[in-house]
């Protein structure tokens, strides 16, 4: 029984640093690649036995001390009644594009058990295979990033279309807004009662604000899932389960960011990681921060940026190793499981 992540999330003395990868389970494991070659992405999220299967790779394989659901931030966006495909080189495409109040008028907030079973399935199935091996994180797309995808239809470089829907057409903008949180917030509470034992929310795009807008056009819908998640637990006598708010660029929006309401906070590599802590104050538990082309370098080099990390996050009053964004498909799997076991070796007391 490893619980070396849920203690560090909430702030309890562990005997070592735990460690997991963002976009653990994916394309630079071959082991991942054999499963992904007989299926498309989005049938491999849709079968709990092989969406499973390959969020236990990364811990039989890295000795990460934390699983992380495999599935995608957009499987929510289909549910609300959106095409989605996921093409070679293009990445996702969401159709058609949330341009006018039609389309976001026939969106729907759907029922997660019902519409998603597939990923309460999958969660299910994960706590009877893991059998408490190491805890199993949910997830879901904080609402912001979510609607990007919706509104430009694919991923997008100046996210022209998203804030010209925010200045031009704010009431578009918050009844979209108003759906998604709707949406965000029943699945997180679906993935909780089949069994999640900590959540995070990914705003992969929320460094493209400035910090007021960032304030009024992604964080207020967070603390508003986070605040129901709270208030729902507590009303249900759910044990408390860590919320983690990561958001990509973070050094911009720090003030803002400590005020979410969650108990982690992800932090990217632009920023010393005791910066961040010092900005978000002395009871900081984060998550982070290692720049994941790190992983290109000689192990040795490794190692440095490792001690560094681990010395700087010595401020907090709870750290999980982690990169500050997702490890990229070229990486060498070799880095990954010596940079897990550097995390581990270094760290203990
Ligand atoms: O061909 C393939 O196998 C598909 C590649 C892939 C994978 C492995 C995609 C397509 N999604 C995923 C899995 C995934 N996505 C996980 C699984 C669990 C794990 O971490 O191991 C998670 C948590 C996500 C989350 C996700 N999807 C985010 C947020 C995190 C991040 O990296 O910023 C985002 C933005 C997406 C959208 C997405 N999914 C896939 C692609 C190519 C994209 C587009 C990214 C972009 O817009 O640049």
């Amino acid at each position: 029984m490893n619980d070396t992540f849920l203690k560090a999330c909430r702030g309890e003395k562990t005997e070592y640093t735990p460690i997991w990868i963002m976009r653990q389970a994916g394309r630079y494991l071959p082991q991942y690649q054999k499963v992904r070659g007989k299926v498309d992405f989005l049938t491999l999220c849709k079968t709990p036995e092989l969406a499973a299967e390959v969020t236990i790779q990364p811990i039989d394989i890295l000795k990460v001390d934390a699983a992380i659901l495999f599935s995608d931030i957009l499987i929510p966006v289909e549910a609300m009644g959106m095409d989605l495909e996921f093409h070679e080189k293009k990445g996702p495409v969401l159709s058609p594009a949330l341009r006018d109040e039609g389309t976001v008028k026939k969106l729907s907030v759907p029922d997660p058990e019902d519409k998603m079973k597939f990923v309460m399935d999958t969660i299910r199935l994960l706590r009877k295979e893991l059998a408490g091996r190491v805890p199993l994180i949910g997830f879901s797309g904080a609402p912001f990033t979510t609607a990007t995808y919706m509104i430009e239809g694919s991923t997008s470089k100046n996210f022209l279309n998203t804030k010209r829907m925010i200045f031009q057409s704010p009431d578009l903008y918050r009844s979209l807004m108003d759906k998604i949180t709707a949406t965000v917030t029943e699945y997180l509470k679906a993935q909780i009662k089949a069994g999640a034992q900590a959540v995070q929310l990914f705003d992969t795009w929320g460094g493209i604000f400035s910090p007021q807008d960032f304030r009024d056009y992604a964080l207020s819908y967070v603390k508003k899932v986070i605040t129901e998640l709270k208030t729902w637990q507590h009303s249900e006598k759910i044990p408390p389960v860590p919320i983690i708010y990561f958001v990509g660029e973070t050094a911009g929006l720090l003030e803002e960011i400590k005020t979410s309401g969650a108990d982690v906070h992800g932090i990217d590599w632009r920023i010393n990681l005791d910066d961040a802590i010092k900005r978000i104050g002395s009871n900081a538990i984060v998550q982070g921060n290692l720049d994941p082309i790190a992983l290109f370098l000689p192990q040795n080099k490794i190692e440095q940026r490792v001690k560094d990390i681990l010395g700087r996050a010595s401020s907090a009053q709870g750290h999980i190793f982690n990169l500050g964004h997702g490890v990229l498909p070229e990486t060498p799997p070799d880095n990954v499981i010596a940079l897990v076991e550097m995390v581990h070796n270094y760290s203990r007391k």
